[in-house]
């Protein structure tokens, strides 16, 4: 494989809604470039893009690939990424490393429910974006329609750079208004030939011509200097002009092709390298040491990891871009986390599924490697001995959706525990955790269908059969009102005895709470709860009724009742205790006795003091198109939820609403079938309430429940 230099490297990611074209687009790409020498298709199974076993069997991408094309002795990385919502990790991690994203847009569908939250992610990460119409073959393609569309929903940075002379059945030719020539494609793809504008079409040419020229020179004032003087600017330096203009985010421009008939794929690779930024010309990288890096070749070397997978006989394969210097096969590197060194054993450039040796990758280029001892995703690797810092990580979106899981059979435990953290390292939008407290292995994702796909590689990859449920709501428990208690434990038959009595009182904890007057408080320690909330713990002995020595033993006792609240088994918090009174034995009074007497005494005191169970309530957010926030609203009042109050945003309305966790379960499914998947929500933990008697009451039978059957 040829060495790229820098400047002859332009780096692309494919987004957009399902099935809008993409791994036809990028198979496509890379037979005209001759990376391939027969172009496969994602119907018949041959694509190169979609090579996974679980893509063959749904026919869809469910990860991004790595690939590239060449095209007048540049190099085009691609990444195809998947189109479908939950999958939407793998669009941030690859425009992490692309210079320009370009987003497909079905000519027969317009603007989809994926063009909108592809768009809305680009927007997150700032990223450069030109928009392509795909599908002009198709019989019911509409270029102007779709156009309209797009700009409504995205605004006026859209300009038309290039437009289908006959869109539909026979489409064969598109007027390109950077040079004003018509590309006319023959039937089963190939080269086109270029001929002047037809007559018929010149004046909406001219027209549309115009509006590009006057895009193109807005961010140059040498330009629009140019512009005013001659009235028209040449295809460089519109070229120069639309590429200042993508890299700042001021403009996105509109190309056309029909994928599966190669028409316009070789305008669009023209389109690429002339005018989307080269990634020495993107906006530059500072790392966590505050070293600037421009993708350049004399800038020190940094690789960073944007993708790990795990590919059947090669184990696990990392993919990185070149953000400075060069890399070359065995060159010795440190990982810039904890300068744990790591050899590059072999340097690889990465077509999909075929991969070719390389001796070097330059400043801006991308490959990969295999072997790595604890590289992966998000690290950055240095050269040994000057660490210049880490690169920015990619974008991680928020998980909504939680679930669960065990494995069916309980000797397959430990291998599902490796399988998850195994998935994890790939993808890191898939979160693992252990709940102590739930005593539940938690997965959480993107979504159903994220999660769906994860059960899919652990059925048919790790061979593990697993069983995914709700995931339990971690409850609290505390206290309404003031309540005393004493207990005596006393054991004196043979042997050393045991004797300890305490008398306390309990009450509600909060902020500027009334402090007793029927006894002095002596010394008062405050403990914050791990799990959340208080525990302040007073010392009101008087006389010496109890010994200072035994204290430590019945905050011990207190604190372990605390931990298994008497309602549900959660833990309690927010609780004042005064131990005020108690009663030692002059020989069997030890600490042991106190610890089982403060236990006791609390358990007694707590079941009196009006306990109250408190359910974690989040805040949320739902972005849902205005027109379908009735159907939105009424399921979150369902969901016990208290809605703050709604915000315009565009064609969509921001509802702000806190809702109980309970009521969550599964909330990200219900949502996307509301709206058919044109909402999306985040949820942040805000406080603990007290839950209504209804819910109490419930909660309450339910635990009863629970135990009568463990016992
Ligand atoms: N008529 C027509 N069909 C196309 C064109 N491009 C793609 N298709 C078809 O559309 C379907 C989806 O194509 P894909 O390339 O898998 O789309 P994708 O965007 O990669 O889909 P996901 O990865 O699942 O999001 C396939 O049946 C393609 O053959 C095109 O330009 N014209
Ligand atoms: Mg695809």
């Amino acid at each position: 494989m040829k060495v790229y230099q820098t400047n002859d490297v332009r780096n692309v990611a494919l987004i957009g809604g399902a099935k809008t074209g993409k791994t036809t687009l990028a198979e496509s790409m890379a037979f005209y470039g001759g990376v391939i020498s027969r172009k496969g298709s994602v119907e018949d199974k041959n694509s190169i893009s979609d090579y996974r076993e679980i893509e063959l069997a749904r026919q869809n991408s469910v990860s991004s690939t790595v690939l590239y094309s060449e095209y007048k002795d540049k190099k085009i990385n691609i990444i195809d990424n998947p189109g479908f919502n939950d999958y939407i990790g793998e669009v941030y991690a690859s425009m992490r490393v692309c210079e320009t994203a370009i987003m497909l847009v079905s000519a027969q569908n317009g603007v989809e429910v994926g063009t909108e939250i592809n768009f809305r992610a680009a927007q997150t990460v700032n990223q450069p974006l030109v928009f392509l119409i795909n599908g002009l073959d198709h019989e019911k393609a509409k270029f102007d329609e779709v156009v309209r569309e797009l700009k409504e929903y995205f605004g006026n940075k859209l300009i038309i750079a290039q437009y289908p002379v006959n869109a539909g059945q026979g489409f064969d030719s598109i007027i390109d208004l950077l040079d004003m020539k018509m590309y006319k494609y023959p039937k089963g793809g190939g080269k086109p030939s270029i001929e002047d504008i037809p007559a018929e079409e010149a004046d909406k040419a001219e027209e549309l011509q115009a509006a590009l020229i006057e895009a193109a020179a807005e961010g140059d004032d040498s330009l629009m200097e140019k512009f005013f003087e001659e009235g028209t600017l040449s295809a460089d330096e519109i070229s120069h002009g639309l590429k200042l203009g993508i890299t700042s985010c001021g403009v996105y421009p509109i190309l056309c092709t029909s994928a599966k008939e190669d028409i316009g794929v070789d305008t669009l690779m023209n389109f690429i390298i002339t005018t989307c930024p080269a990634p020495s010309e993107a906006s530059e990288e500072i790392t966590t040491k505050e070293v600037k890096l421009n993708c350049k070749p004399n800038d020190p070397t940094t690789a960073f990891i944007f993708k790990t997978s795990i590919e059947s006989h090669l184990s696990e394969v990392v993919y990185f871009k070149v953000m400075g210097g060069t890399i070359e096969e065995g060159q010795d590197l440190i990982n810039a986390k904890n300068e744990s060194k790591e050899r590059i054993p072999q340097l690889l450039v990465v077509a999909g599924k075929n991969r070719e040796k390389v001796a070097k990758i330059m400043a801006g280029d991308f490959g990969a490697t295999i072997k790595l001892k604890e590289t992966r995703t998000n690290d950055t690797l240095v050269v040994p001995k000057s660490n210049t810092g880490r690169i920015q990580p990619i974008y991680k979106p928020e998980p909504i959706f939680w679930t669960a899981i065990k494995a069916v059979n309980s000797s397959d435990d430990e291998k599902l525990g490796l399988a998850l953290n195994e998935m994890h390292k790939i993808d890191p939008t898939l979160g693992v955790e252990y709940s102590r407290e739930l005593k539940q292995q938690i997965v959480s994702g993107l979504g159903e269908v994220h999660i769906n796909t994860m059960k899919w590689y652990l059925a048919n990859q790790y061979k593990i059969d697993i069983e995914l449920f709700a995931p339990k709501v971690p409850y609290r428990e505390t206290i309404t009102k003031i309540a005393n208690a004493s207990y005596r434990h006393k054991k004196q038959s043979g042997g050393a005895g045991q004797f300890g009595e305490v008398h306390l009182r309990i009450q509600p904890y909060v902020e500027n709470y009334a402090k007793p007057t029927d006894f002095p408080v002596r010394d008062s320690q405050e403990y914050v709860l791990d799990w959340g909330g208080k525990l302040i713990f007073n010392n009101c002995i008087v006389g010496g009724s109890i010994d200072a020595r035994f204290l430590p033993a019945i905050l011990k006792g207190i604190m372990e009742r605390i931990e298994t609240g008497p309602l549900t088994g959660s833990y309690a918090r927010d609780i004042v205790v005064y131990v005020y009174d108690g009663k030692m034995h002059p020989v069997d009074s030890n600490e042991i006795s106190f610890k089982l007497a403060g236990k006791y005494s609390f358990a007694d005191a707590f079941r009196n003091a009006g306990p109250k169970i408190m359910e974690p309530v989040y805040d949320v957010e739902v972005l849902v198109p205005e027109e379908l926030m009735g159907g939105v609203m009424t399921d979150l009042q369902n969901r016990r939820a208290i809605v703050m109050g709604m915000d315009p945003d565009g064609k969509y309305q921001k509802i702000r609403a806190q809702v109980p966790l309970g009521e969550m379960n599964r909330y990200s499914t219900t949502l996307s079938s509301l709206t058919s998947g044109r909402a999306t929500y985040t949820m942040k933990f805000n406080e603990y309430r007290q839950v209504p008697g209804d819910v109490q009451d419930r909660l309450l039978k339910e635990y009863a429940d629970q135990q009568a059957d463990e016992e």
